[in-house]
């Protein structure tokens, strides 16, 4: 949802960093955690993505009233297994532990071509575009999902069995701008049905029903009801292949275990978490850059019709906030700075 016609102020990518990292600590978290989650969601209020960006410290906070996060939970780095790497979160937020583990993932990825970066048992809210984002950096390509709570019916259903479930994929390009595309499985994230609760919009056609299982726009029946996958039965399998592959593939909680967990407290979800790398130069060869060009002009094939691609939007939002500073709905500024009282 749009929120650039709120009434909004301009702060520095430096002074957001140190309001989030000050509330975050002043929340309770240990420093290393306030810092990764600061990193991760001033990231996303300076590339626009409102319902990841700092309105997700909202979500921290109200995680963390629920009394079941890990405050002060050290991620375990487990002994490499082949291509799998993995760190148990032991329930504290999850990007600390993204941390701690990528740079193993990113040495695995290398020697063997490919890798797995297994997070279990942690509280994921982010986006996941700047986990992408962290391996495109590193030359590699990635694909990394998540489940969420059970919020979303199936194809053809009525009740809440998958979470919102969000699928990425990075794939490296020269210059600073890889290919990036980031979306929920559901018709609408999470996050942006509460955007629409808060500023009181209706929500778009089709993307959800209420308890009684007719098609609603109303937010708050949608929340009591079931959202939509979008595209249909093809968004349903999306959904169904990330409870599997992030879900009882890595040993961890789907997304109806983790609302059970949460058990109407209304804080984020808890569960595993699956990154995955591949290293073009091991894939191709000697022969990458000509592929890596072939990939350049599809690109530009579908630029040239008027397309854009995916993440151009973030990107010039990205360019936008180091010119001018990062856009800041001023409510959600002031809710920010009352965390503080
Ligand atoms: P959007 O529908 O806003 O965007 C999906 C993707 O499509 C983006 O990469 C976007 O790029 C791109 N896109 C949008 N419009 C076009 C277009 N016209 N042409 C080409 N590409 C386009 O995403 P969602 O609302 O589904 O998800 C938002 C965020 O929520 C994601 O970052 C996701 O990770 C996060 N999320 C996190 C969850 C969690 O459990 N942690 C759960 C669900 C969602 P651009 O950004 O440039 O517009
Ligand atoms: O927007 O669907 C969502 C979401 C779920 C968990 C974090 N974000």
């Amino acid at each position: 949802m749009d929120q650039r016609q709120e009434d909004s102020l301009l702060i520095s990518e430096a002074d957001l960093q140190r309001l989030a990292l000050q509330v975050l600590q002043h929340l309770g978290l240990s420093p290393d955690h306030a810092q990764a989650i600061a990193r991760i969601v001033v990231a996303g209020q300076r590339d626009a993505c409102q319902s990841h960006g700092a309105y997700r410290i909202l979500s921290a906070a109200q995680t963390i009233r629920t009394g079941l996060v890990d405050l002060q939970a050290r991620p375990l780095l487990q002994p490499t297994q082949g291509a799998i790497t993995r760190v148990d979160a032991q329930r504290g937020f999850s990007p600390w532990a993204l941390e701690v583990g990528l740079p193993p993932l990113v040495a695995t990825t290398r020697q063997l071509g490919m890798g797995a970066l297994v997070i279990n048992h942690c509280f994921h809210f982010t986006a996941l575009w700047p986990e992408v984002e962290m391996l495109t950096g590193q030359g590699l390509a990635a694909l990394v999902m998540t489940p969420s709570h059970a919020w979303v019916a199936p194809a053809g259903g009525t009740k809440g069995v998958f979470g919102t479930n969000p699928i990425a994929f990075g794939w490296p390009r020269p210059g600073p701008y890889p290919y990036v595309f980031d979306f929920a499985t559901s018709a609408i994230a999470r996050g942006d049905l509460d955007l629409h609760r808060r500023a009181g919009t209706p929500l778009p056609e089709g993307v959800g029903i209420d308890a009684q299982g007719q098609p609603s726009t109303d937010p708050a029946a949608v929340a009591q009801g079931a959202m939509r996958t979008f595209g249909g039965h093809k968004g349903s399998a999306l959904a169904t292949m990330v409870e599997l592959m992030a879900g009882m593939l890595i040993g961890d909680l789907g997304s109806q275990e983790s609302m059970a967990l949460d058990a109407g407290a209304g804080g984020m979800p808890c569960h595993g978490h699956l990154v995955l790398a591949f290293d073009p130069q091991r894939f191709a060869g000697e022969d990458w850059p000509a592929h890596q060009a072939r990939a350049e002009a599809m690109f530009a094939a579908i630029k040239g019709q008027g397309a854009r691609l995916p993440s151009e939007r973030r990107y010039a939002a990205r360019a936008l906030s180091a010119q001018q500073g990062i856009s800041l709905p001023r409510k959600l500024h002031d809710e920010i700075l009352a965390l503080l009282d």
